[in-house]
């Protein structure tokens, strides 16, 4: 396991109290926690290169510019991806998949198309599929999930019967904790003749990803998840692909010439960045991709793999809890209920003692209609965490316990 000793001082939120206890903060797939290298890095950009970037003629846009893009090779480095122009900067994976949606989707997608999602997905890898289906007259086809919550295999396989133009799934669910076989989805669906756009939501900061290795066709992440800044993100692409899509949003920076009635494009990335950058999170993403790359990814997924291992099996032990997600093959989010408590009582109940959990539907309604809850409770591990949280998380359920008195529903 990593060694949370010395990774914990780097991240001066988990000095603090929360409500006069340590704090335990297991929401991470909702946000990380961000490390001082972050945040000095975007200290440091505001104190000596701040300018707009690739418009300045004078050095500070030129500094400006470069820390920016370094930040794109950084990306690239990190997931593998096909070309550094293959990556454009977003504000996070709800943008990223909104833009192949309303880009791609919009030039390729028509009336009596069929576009694949999954019934694990997250909201933001439903509602851009529905919004084009809708405008389009296309149909949605949404697969099911098996009863240990993996991917059904036989019914995604039916749903490329119907030789669907796209077919979008997540690699990690944040949800169940699922890892799907990306790679072996993306090769079934490629075999179908759909392009295929991959949710890194919750893969990108707990897994070494390798985009052309999963041969995916986009590849969605956010960095708030992987310790960088609230609205950074990025769409990974296949840069063919990118180079004939129109653009999604009009602006400054995205084209090549303005005519009083038409304009011609920028080359790609740029194509898809109007407008004035959030450079700051960028040069932050570019800082948490430093960090983790120093961890190194592999012993980032061992040691919330473990974590999990660690909490599944303590919390199973308590009478009345219910623990949803496969058994193997799963990341570091471990989501539960507890008898007849509401899961938002029970984080409520855990905020007492100083634990971060969250509760709700984790914007996955579908999900939730087919595991028969409303709402599930949900600790999610990262870096830091340890075992003393995972104590902390089961003493504080076993207190809710109690204090509901509650038993098996
Ligand atoms: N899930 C969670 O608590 P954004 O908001 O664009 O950074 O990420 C959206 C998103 C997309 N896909 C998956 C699999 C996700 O988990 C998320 C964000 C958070 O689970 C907030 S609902």
């Amino acid at each position: 396991m990593l060694d949370t000793r010395r990774i914990r001082p780097d991240f001066p939120i988990l000095a603090q109290q929360e409500n006069g206890q340590r704090l335990v903060y297991l929401d991470n797939a909702a946000t990380s926690q961000k490390p001082l290298r972050v945040i000095d890095a975007i200290t440091h950009f505001y104190s000596h290169h701040n300018a707009n970037v690739h418009r300045g003629a004078y050095a500070l846009a030129v500094e400006a510019t470069e820390a920016y893009e370094a930040a794109r090779t950084a990306i690239a480095r990190f997931v593998n991806a096909w070309a550094r122009e293959g990556v454009v900067f977003t504000r996070g994976t709800t943008e990223s998949i909104n833009l192949v949606a309303g880009s791609w989707g919009r030039a390729n997608v028509k009336g009596g198309d069929t576009v694949v999602v999954t019934a694990m997905d997250h909201h933001s890898n439903i509602v851009p599929w529905q919004i084009l289906c809708q405008e389009k007259g296309a149909t949605l086809r949404m697969v099911e999930i098996t009863k240990d919550g993996r991917i059904d295999l036989a019914d995604f396989g039916r749903a490329l019967e119907a030789k669907p133009k796209i077919v979008a799934f997540p690699y990690v669910s944040n949800s169940l904790g699922t890892v799907n076989p990306a790679a072996q989805l993306s090769k079934l669906a490629h075999a179908a003749g759909a392009v295929t756009v991959v949710d890194g939501a919750q893969s990108s900061p707990h897994l070494r990803v390798d985009v052309q290795a999963l041969d995916c066709d986009f590849y969605a992440l956010s960095g708030h998840k992987m310790l960088g800044p609230m609205g950074s993100g990025a769409l990974v692409a296949k840069p063919a692909l990118l180079e004939a899509m129109p653009p999604y949003h009009g602006g400054g920076e995205m084209i090549e010439r303005v005519w009083d009635d038409r304009s011609s494009w920028n080359k790609i990335p740029h194509k898809f960045e109007g407008g004035t950058p959030n450079v700051e999170a960028a040069v932050g993403l570019g800082a948490a991709i430093a960090y983790l790359e120093q961890l190194g990814m592999d012993k980032v997924s061992e040691h919330e793999q473990e974590l999990a291992r660690v909490a599944i099996d303590r919390l199973s032990q308590i009478e009345g809890v219910t623990i949803y997600g496969p058994r193997d093959h799963r990341a570091g989010v471990v989501p539960f209920t507890y008898g007849d408590i509401h899961p938002h009582d029970l984080a409520t109940i855990l905020d007492k003692d100083g634990v971060c959990i969250r509760a709700g539907h984790h914007c996955t309604q579908p999900l939730m209609r087919r595991l028969g809850v409303a709402a599930t409770a949900r600790a999610s591990f990262y870096i830091y965490n340890d075992l003393d949280d995972i104590d902390a998380l089961v003493t504080a359920v076993r207190k809710a316990g109690e204090l509901f008195g509650v038993l098996a529903s």
